[in-house]
């Protein structure tokens, strides 16, 4: 038989399902040794590993290919090839790592660092690509915070698109802070709370920031400090600028023209998670312009709106689009203004895009 006709044997089953079926405890103490792990794991583990191996965990803070990553361990970085069980298994379901995931390390044969499980990731963050096939990529894995910066003006502040950002975010289970940057430009500052209004109702942490006076960016690191997250907004809205704000050291170019090649596309992004001296990390990705919503998904916004989910449960029909249906718990809330008419509207807006 040759190699590549081969079936796959129920110990290769075995083996290829332990990369990934993992307990969750890795979650619950993700710094905790290695030797902790509960029993039902770590005899998995034992299975499918060659004996006497020290694997340590580390963190994924770029990858360079499909089969090199960065790797942080203990405050140091590494660059660590994928071991041959753990690659055939990744080949097999299309699988590839991420910035941000949680790997555990081969460290006994310098410099041929190999990594030898890839632990599940509690979320991801996913952009598509904008060819006909929209393709997933994700973008990074394991965040708390997806930090929404819109600027008040220059460029305006659109609620809508914050809307977007907020039912991506839901989708991909993540947290968020709408930071409201270039504050310094609003003269009539109870408008801008006023803009917020809805958003802080639903328990959604906001924040006025300016890089020019520095305000709200002490409050800001605060909600910051030992979270993960990534900074999302239209270009110009001051995202390099609050980050440089927040870590003078990173000196992240502001105003620079995104990165382009020769044929006016964007190039591929880099992303890279680099960490907070304060305690934390940042995905630093250019890609990130591009996270949008995809056409698929289209029938989980009316579940993820912002605010809806108080009703959904009172629509009369299970599965309704709160759109045409007679008896719409969210469109009586909108009557009753409940729901401003303006968060209703830019629901509609996405609906009709996607
Ligand atoms: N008035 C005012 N201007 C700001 C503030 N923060 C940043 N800017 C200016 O806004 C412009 C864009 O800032 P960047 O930090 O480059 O914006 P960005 O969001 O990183 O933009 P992209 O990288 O293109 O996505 C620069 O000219 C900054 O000087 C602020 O708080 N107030
Ligand atoms: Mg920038
Ligand atoms: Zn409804």
């Amino acid at each position: 038989m040759k190699q590549k006709d081969k079936k796959i044997t129920k110990s290769q089953k075995e083996r290829h399902s332990n990369v990934v079926v993992l307990d969750n405890d890795y979650y619950d103490d993700l710094q905790s040794d290695v030797s902790k792990k509960s029993k039902r794991t770590s005899d998995k583990s034992h299975k499918t590993l060659k004996k006497n191996l020290t694997l340590k965990r580390g963190r994924i803070v770029e990858v360079k290919s499909n089969y090199l990553n960065i790797v942080r361990i203990d405050g140091r970085e590494y660059p660590c090839s994928i071991s041959g069980r753990l690659k055939q298994y990744m080949f097999k379901t299309k699988l590839l790592t991420a910035v941000g995931d949680w790997v555990e390390v081969d460290m006994t044969v310098e410099p041929d660092y190999r990594i030898e499980e890839l632990l599940p990731r509690k979320n991801t963050l996913s952009r598509f690509t904008e060819s006909n096939f929209q393709k997933e990529i994700i973008v990074a894995s394991n965040l708390d915070y997806l930090v929404i910066t819109p600027s008040w003006l220059m460029p305006m502040l659109k609620p809508g698109l914050i809307d977007r950002y907020l039912c991506i975010a839901a989708l991909n289970n993540l947290k968020t802070i709408i930071c409201i940057n270039k504050i310094d430009l609003c003269e009539d500052f109870s408008k801008a709370e006023a803009a917020m209004a809805y958003y802080k109702m639903l328990d959604i942490p906001v924040m006025f920031t300016s890089t020019m006076t520095g305000a709200g960016i002490k409050e800001l690191k605060e909600m910051l400090t030992d979270r993960d997250s990534v900074f999302s907004g239209q270009s110009g809205t001051g995202k390099s600028s609050l980050i440089n704000a927040l870590e003078p050291g990173l000196d992240l170019a502001v105003n620079e023209i995104s990165s382009f090649n020769e044929k006016g596309r964007h190039t591929t992004s880099q992303a890279r998670l680099i960490g907070w001296s304060f305690g934390g990390n940042l995905v630093d990705t250019p890609g990130l312009k591009t996270i949008n919503l995809h056409k698929n998904q289209k029938s989980l916004i009316p579940g993820v709106f912002p605010g809806f989910d108080d009703y959904t449960d009172k629509c009369y029909y299970r599965s309704c689009s709160h759109e045409h249906e007679t008896d719409c718990a969210v469109k009586a809330a909108v009557e009753e203004g409940k729901i401003p008419v303006e968060r209703y509207e830019s629901y509609l807006r996405i609906m009709e895009s996607l």
